[in-house]
């Protein structure tokens, strides 16, 4: 399984596109768009470049694929070749693109570019200037430049892109292709690290970095590096020569805070080079804080659990997924043999999927009555900042338990984590030692203080779920405020526990009496149904 949701991959970069460089353009694509471009399914699979999304500052993004969710592994072969570009008054056009893998687990994309004076495939195919590459992983989009000085002059050049001698990767991105003038010094600053990284102890750093790229016509020296913080202005001095389209690395720490940061270049007569760019940074602890509605409306606030103590375990989960379902009932009884939420222990379900909300999440039907919380951008972030921290490969269910450190939440510790759930009770047990490995003062005897009946979720407005702790005869009536019996259960006396599903779609919204009578004993419930 590739990468599901990758909204956040991309949403920690930041990137700038070319229009800022003080340069003649003669075309440019952010990809908001195909109309520029002639597409050719050379393979014939039906499967061709498109636009997509990913929330992050790229913006939409042109992407053909090697291996698809649904339909598996794929051979592609698709062309995309530019409209007619007018070079008939350019000196020295270059080409710029960037391009990244979107899974860095299947990252080896191959794709080709060529530009010549014809849009037919087989002349671009054999032209003279061309550019090859294996992607491979990469800190987001990397920016790619070719020469194109050997077209200054004509009227009708094409460039094209073609994904292709590749197989069983994932998504192969393409976006802000340009071709423009080269004259003067001009550079791009891109931030290369994450805006937001974590650090392990209170008192370590993190390192932001910064790539200088040289798009001067000449050979670019002697520049200088200029970044504030929060208003301090700094300097360092650029070590290298830059060709076209060559780089250069500055990088400053910083420790636990949110940072305001202005980057620029400027060259060595003391002028503005770039952009001045601004960056909103931050170094967060490794466990950040997150207050969640769950889809029953109760609120959570992680950092709450942690500072009484509790061992929190959070599921991430999506409602397609097949081992989430056959996980969640094992999760299920280990949270309730541990006294579901009250004793120490708490499970909270994040769903990865952006089409999971409160009403599919509370009607999956898996038999997990833990907290669960529908899709935000939240469960994204800390899906993505957990997975990193482990380690993992991107795939769910995943689970982390986090053990407390009661006095800095934010440095409590990950002291479990599981990619992935062997049902049947092998990894049930590996979730039980890991809680009693982290607060020995519970115990699986919790159990045996389960109450006699218990209700939940309560309120709720989809179900709810009645458990009788008991091997006797047990009658169950639900009745409405205005006295009417609106569901009703009888058991002979045989299972241990049972569990009563109550209909609550069907009621309407208000007050019930839930009278369960269990041997000779008579308990009423009462439950609150919110529509
Ligand atoms: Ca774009
Ligand atoms: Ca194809």
């Amino acid at each position: 399984m590739r990468n599901f949701t990758p909204h956040v991959l991309v949403f920690l970069f930041t990137s700038t596109i070319f229009s800022s460089i003080n340069a003649q353009v003669f075309f440019s694509e952010d990809f908001t768009s195909l109309d520029e471009w002639t597409l050719v399914d050379n393979d014939g699979d039906g499967n061709d470049w498109e636009l997509i999304d990913f929330g992050g500052n790229q913006g939409s993004v042109a992407y053909s694929k090697s291996y698809d969710n649904d339909l598996g592994v794929l051979t592609p072969d698709n062309w995309m070749v530019s409209s007619a570009i007018d070079l008939s008054s350019s000196s020295n056009p270059n080409l710029f693109w960037k391009v990244m893998a979107q899974d860095q687990s299947w990252p080896d994309e191959y794709y080709s570019v060529y530009v010549t004076t014809s849009a037919n495939t087989s002349d671009l195919q054999s032209s003279s200037v061309s550019f090859s590459e294996t992607v491979g992983t990469s800190s987001g989009y990397m920016t790619r430049v070719l020469d194109l000085s050997s077209f200054a002059g004509e009227s009708s050049v094409y460039v094209a892109f073609r994904h292709h001698n590749c197989t069983d990767m994932f998504y192969l991105n393409i976006d802000d292709v340009e071709v423009s003038d080269v004259s003067g010094e001009n550079v791009l600053v891109t931030l290369t690290s994450s805006q937001s990284q974590s650090i392990s102890s209170p008192t370590s750093n993190a390192d932001f970095e910064f790539n200088v790229t040289s798009y001067s016509e000449n050979d670019l020296s002697g520049y200088e590096f200029h970044y504030t913080i929060d208003g301090t202005n700094s300097t360092m001095s650029g070590s290298q020569t830059l060709g076209l389209g060559e780089s250069e690395a500055f990088s400053f720490s910083l420790g636990l805070g949110d940072y305001s940061v202005s980057v620029s270049v400027y060259n060595a007569s003391g002028e503005l080079i770039s952009e001045t760019v601004d960056y909103s940074l931050s170094v967060v602890p490794p466990i950040p804080n997150f207050s969640l509605t769950d889809s029953y409306g109760d609120d959570h606030d992680l950092y709450e659990y942690l500072s009484k103590g509790d061992a929190v375990l959070i599921d991430f989960f999506a409602s397609w997924c097949g081992p989430c379902e056959a996980s969640t009932p094992e999760v299920n009884s280990v949270w309730e043999d541990f006294g579901e939420g009250d004793t120490g222990f708490q499970v909270m379900g994040l769903t990865v999927e952006a089409t999971d909300n409160n009403s599919v999440v509370n009607n999956l039907g898996w038999g997990g009555y833990y907290p669960k919380f529908a899709y935000d951008i939240t469960n994204d972030e800390m899906f993505y900042h957990y997975a990193a921290m482990v380690g993992a490969g991107g795939g769910i269910p995943f689970f982390v338990m986090i053990c407390p450190n009661p006095d800095n939440p934010g440095f409590s510790n990950v002291t479990y984590s599981a990619e992935g759930w062997a049902a049947g009770g092998t990894s049930q047990l590996e979730l039980e030692n890991a809680v009693l490995d982290c607060n020995p003062s519970l115990s699986l005897e919790n159990e045996t203080e389960k109450p006699l009946v218990s209700l939940y979720p309560n309120p709720t407005s989809n179900y709810s779920v009645l458990e009788i702790n008991s091997n006797k005869i047990v009658d169950v009536e639900v009745i409405n405020s205005i006295g009417q019996v609106v569901f009703e259960f009888y058991s002979e006396a045989n299972l241990e526990l049972k569990s009563v599903e109550i209909p609550v779609e069907t009621f309407s919204a208000g007050m019930y009496s839930v009278n369960v009578k269990v041997g000779d004993q008579f308990i009423t419930e009462n439950l609150s149904v919110i529509k």
